[in-house]
């Protein structure tokens, strides 16, 4: 898997991919990343990369030229197009299966915005999906770009050290993950439940189902609901 990363701010995402498990991901070569600062490609003396906005109104826009040249840059490198990622709070909202669906490419380029946004006739000319993480405004577009590739990544075989954790954890089967405990086997007067230490695996099984129905009717009734109509009809 390899990502590409077009962006004002390198250090924000280069800290965050060099660390945890992203960080070990990169190091033993499942995810290759290329972090592309979008001001080294500016022609203006100065390396400026923003501007006023025609018409008016509060802030800067980002130019143009200065994506674009970094845009043709990583498509030589790649000698193709790749899928293209914008991040905004305009974009289809972020979800699991989306996950899953990029988790299959070989390569994704992400741009970065910042200020009031980018010329819109360079996204007309390079985009081609528009995301967001969620129903809240952020200052720029390298959160949820590392939001997107730590949730793209565990989806990567090899990524995570067991197999089995990124196909049973919350949402994967529609549901949200069980409670988990380990020592001691009391704490603040509080016992670890009595199934989990009786060695009886269907029950261990059959008592982890049931939380997870449990915690899902409570605190996600939304996901409930489809869960149900999927599972028990
Ligand atoms: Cl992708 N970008 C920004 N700036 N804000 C957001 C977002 C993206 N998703 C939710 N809020």
């Amino acid at each position: 898997m390899n990502y590409y990363v077009m962006t004002l701010f390198p250090e924000m995402i280069e800290s965050c991919m060099n660390t945890s498990i992203l960080g070990r991901a990169v190091e033993a070569g499942h995810i290759k990343l290329e972090v592309r600062n979008i001001r080294d490609y500016t022609l203006d003396k100065h390396k400026k990369v923003d501007d006023y906005p025609y018409g008016g109104g509060a802030g800067m826009v980002m130019e143009a030229e200065p994506v674009y040249r970094c845009f043709e840059s990583i498509c030589s490198e790649l000698g193709e197009r790749p899928r293209v990622v914008y991040l905004t709070p305009q974009g289809q909202v972020f979800r699991q299966e989306m996950a899953r669906e990029y988790s299959a490419e070989k390569s994704i380029l992400f741009l970065c915005g910042h200020y009031e946004g980018i010329d819109e006739r360079v996204l007309e000319e390079i985009v081609t999906d528009y995301v967001s993480i969620g129903d809240y405004v952020l200052t720029g577009g390298e959160l949820p770009a590392l939001v997107m590739m730590d949730a793209i990544a565990r989806m990567v075989p090899g990524v995570l050290n067991n197999d089995v954790s990124a196909q049973t954890d919350s949402f994967s089967d529609g549901l949200l993950e069980y409670p988990q405990y380990t020592r001691p086997v009391e704490f603040m007067g509080r016992s670890v439940p009595d199934v989990l230490l009786s060695g009886h695996h269907e029950k261990i099984s059959n008592w982890r189902q049931e939380q997870s129905e449990i915690r899902t009717r409570e605190r996600r009734p939304d996901l409930y609901e489809k869960w149900k109509t999927e599972n028990l009809s």
